[in-house]
């Protein structure tokens, strides 16, 4: 997969050499590209905001850095609108917190993609139309991380590529690693324990040493619901509802 990130400020994408990104990055299984927003930019102050028109506070990223910064990446990169395939050339994300919610789902779908190119606004956000002039030429989407407000996109895009980069067949090296978390099938995972059996008063649940492994599959599913419902109840489909009068839960909080 190729990831070009558009930024005023690159220095936030260091982070991306280590750990298993890093690697999937040295192994060639992710090719990055990080770019200036400023290099695109042809006055001597090398502007890239300016007030918004109406008025009101902040801010508003203008225009022209933006589209040559992204004409610079997709060059002519013919891309079909809506074709359905994952071969439709680049798709262009920009981080907002007017998104559609950014999930699981959404992360195992773009890591489908051949090319994702993120657009990181700051201040009040992007001249709309960036998004505007982007949406007849390619496929392009917003996202949010969730209901709360950040600075820019920076970090946020660093959480997707994070989220998204680890789906990649061979970033993460134990792929069973990937299937039994939360959110995959839906439900919170369960909670892991390791050695030593007994810590500060505190016993690993029996069932986990008893080398019954159909019983231990069961206390995991068991436990998984029961962890949603109380954390997550929004997730909860119907058919895996505990019943009104189950009796109260004995396992761990959390
Ligand atoms: Cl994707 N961007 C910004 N700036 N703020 C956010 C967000 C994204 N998601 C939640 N808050």
């Amino acid at each position: 997969m190729r990831i070009d990130i558009v930024t005023i400020f690159p220095e936030f994408f260091d982070v991306l050499d280590l750990s298993l990104l890093g690697k999937a990055r040295q192994s060639g299984l992710i090719e990055l590209g990080v770019h200036n927003l400023r290099d695109h930019t042809h006055d001597r102050h090398h502007s890239v905001d300016d007030t918004p028109y109406g008025g009101g506070a902040g801010m508003v990223m203008k225009p022209e850095p933006w589209g040559d910064a992204l004409d610079a990446i997709l060059g002519d990169a013919v891309t079909v609108k809506n074709a359905g395939t994952h071969d439709d050339g680049p798709i262009l994300l920009f981080p907002s917190p007017a998104g559609d919610q950014f999930n699981q789902a959404m992360a195992r779908e773009l890591s489908l993609e051949q090319h994702l190119v993120f657009g990181c606004g700051r201040y009040e956000g992007i001249d709309q139309r960036v998004v505007d002039h982007y949406e007849s030429r390619s496929r392009v989407r917003l996202v949010s991380l969730g209901d709360y407000v950040l600075n820019g996109g920076e970090v946020a895009v660093m959480a997707m590529i994070e989220a998204i980069g680890r789906l990649i067949p061979g970033v993460v090296g134990n792929p069973e690693s990937l299937v039994e978390e939360s959110h995959e099938d839906g439900l919170l995972e369960y909670p892991s324990y390791t050695k030593p059996a007994s810590w500060r008063g505190l016993d690993v649940p029996p069932v986990l040493l008893s080398g019954n492994h159909g019983a231990i599959s069961a206390w995991r599913r068991q436990q998984q619901i029961e962890r949603t419902e109380r954390v997550r109840p929004d997730l909860l489909t119907p058919e895996l509802q505990p019943p009104a009068n189950a009796k109260a839960s004995t396992s761990p909080r959390r």
